[in-house]
C-alpha cells in the first residue's frame, strides 16, 4: 500500500510512534510518505520506500501566523497526486486529522484518514471550547479512528461524545533495538560502583510533574547512594534544577537534555520513574521495561495498562512523592525483587509490545478501511 503518515517532528510519543510505524511498514514492502515541518526525530538515515515532505509554510505579512493546516493539505494532495496514496494517517489529531480531512475533500475522496489519538490531544485539548468541536467533527469524519489505550478511548468517548468506533492498538517498540546493554563505561561515566540510578525522559512540561521526579529521588538519596538522569528538556527543566538545588542534591541530579540513544541510558539505570499527572500510553515507561528497568509512576490514564501494578514496577495516585519514594526503595533495596521485577518487565514489553505484535493491527486496519481483501499484512 501507499500510505501517508502526518506528525510532529519533534521528540515526544506521538512523533516515535507515528515515525517507527512508518519504518515498520516499510520494512513490510509498503511505501511510506512522511508529511512534517522537519525532518521527524529518529528518521535521520535513508531508508527504503519512505519518503519525507517538508511542509512549508511561506509567511504573508497580513498573516498573524502562518496556515500550515492549509499547506499541509495541499502537500497531502500533491503527492497524491504522484504517488496515489491509499491512507492518510493522522498521528495527534490537532491539527493533523483536520487537514488529512481537507486534504481528502480537496483530492475527490480518493485516499482514506485514519486518526491516532495520542493524549492530550483529547486529555486537554479537547476541553478547549476552541478546539473540542473540530476534533469531534474530525474524529466523526475519519474514515477510521484509533487510540493508544483503552483509557483514552474511554476520555474520549466521555468528554467529545463522538459516536463512531474508537480502536484500541496500543503503542510499540522495535524489541531488536529496545532490550538491554552491557554499558559499565555508561554507568561509570554517572555513578561509583556502590550508587544505584534513577532515570526520568520526558519532554518536561508541567503533565510530567518533573518536581515530583525531583522530590522522589531527594528522598530516595537520603537512604542509598543514588545518582538521577534527566533525559529530554521543556519548559519545567529550571524549575526542576531550581529544586534539586534547594533540596541540596544537584550534585547527584545529571540534566542530559535531548538524547537520541536512549537505550544506552536505560541500560544503566536500575529504576525508572514516572509521575505524570496524565499519561495516555507512557510510552517511556514501555522504553524502560524493555530495557529490564523496573517503573515507579502514577496510576493514571493508560499507565495501568503498560505497568503491571507489583509485577514491572508499582503504581501510585499522582502527587504521592512519599509512595513512590517508599515503591522505589522497596526495589532498590532487595536485590531480588528488582531482578524480578526487571525481568517480567522484559518478558512483558516482548510479548505484549513488539512491533511484530502490533504493526500488523494497523495493516489490517487500513486493508479494511480500503476495502481490500488480500489479506493483512501484504504491501
Ligand atoms: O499528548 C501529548 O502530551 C503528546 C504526546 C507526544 O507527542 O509525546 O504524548 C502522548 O502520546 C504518547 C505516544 O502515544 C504517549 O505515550 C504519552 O503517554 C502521551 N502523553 C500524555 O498523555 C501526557
Amino acid at each position: 500500500m501507499h500510505i501517508g503518515i502526518v506528525c510532529y517532528p519533534s521528540v515526544g510519543g506521538s512523533g516515535i510512534v507515528a515515525t517507527e510505524l512508518g519504518l515498520q511498514l516499510a520494512q513490510r514492502g509498503h511505501e511510506v510518505h512522511f508529511f512534517s515541518s522537519e525532518v521527524p526525530f529518529r528518521l535521520r538515515e535513508f531508508h527504503e520506500r519512505v519518503f519525507f515532505h517538508q511542509v512549508e509554510t511561506p509567511t504573508y505579512y497580513v498573516f498573524r501566523e502562518p496556515p500550515y493546516v492549509l499547506s499541509l493539505a495541499s502537500r497531502i494532495v500533491q503527492v497524491h497526486r504522484l504517488a496515489g496514496l491509499d491512507v492518510v494517517h493522522a498521528h495527534y489529531a490537532i491539527p493533523h486529522a483536520a487537514a488529512a480531512f481537507l486534504a481528502r475533500e480537496m483530492a475527490g475522496g480518493g485516499f482514506r484518514v485514519v486518526t491516532t489519538l495520542h493524549g492530550t490531544d483529547i486529555t486537554l485539548l479537547a476541553q478547549e471550547p476552541s478546539y473540542a468541536e473540530v476534533l469531534a467533527f474530525c474524529i466523526e469524519r475519519s474514515d477510521a479512528v484509533t487510540t493508544v489505550s483503552r483509557a483514552l478511548r474511554e476520555q474520549t468517548l466521555a468528554t467529545l461524545g463522538v459516536q463512531r468506533p474508537l480502536e484500541v492498538i496500543p503503542n510499540f517498540l522495535d524489541c531488536h533495538v529496545y532490550h538491554r546493554q552491557s554499558r559499565p563505561e555508561v554507568r561509570a561515566a554517572f555513578a561509583g560502583p556502590e550508587e544505584k540510578i534513577l532515570m526520568h525522559m520526558s519532554n518536561l512540561r508541567p503533565v510530567k510533574r518533573v518536581e515530583d521526579v525531583v522530590r522522589v529521588f531527594a528522598a530516595v538519596a537520603r537512604q542509598v547512594p543514588a545518582r538521577l538522569l534527566v533525559v529530554g528538556d521543556g519548559p519545567e527543566a529550571p524549575r526542576a534544577l531550581e529544586l534539586a538545588q534547594a533540596l541540596g542534591v544537584l550534585n547527584r541530579v545529571h540534566f542530559l537534555g535531548s538524547q537520541e540513544d536512549v537505550v544506552s541510558l536505560l541500560s544503566v539505570a536500575d529504576l525508572f520513574l514516572l509521575p505524570s499527572e496524565t499519561e495516555s500510553f507512557g510510552l517511556a515507561a514501555l522504553e524502560a521495561m524493555a530495557c529490564g528497568v523496573p517503573v515507579v509512576a502514577t496510576r493514571t490514564g493508560g499507565l495501568p495498562e503498560v505497568v503491571a501494578d507489583g509485577e514491572t514496577g508499582y503504581l501510585l495516585p499522582v502527587g504521592d512523592v512519599e509512595g513512590m519514594a517508599a515503591a522505589a526503595l522497596r526495589i532498590l533495596t532487595d536485590p531480588d525483587r528488582h531482578a524480578r521485577m526487571a525481568a517480567a518487565g522484559v518478558e512483558r514489553a516482548r510479548t505484549v509490545f513488539c512491533a511484530e505484535r502490533v504493526v500488523p493491527r494497523y495493516e489490517a486496519l487500513y486493508q479494511r478501511i480500503c476495502g481490500r481483501r488480500d489479506g493483512a499484512g501484504e504491501p
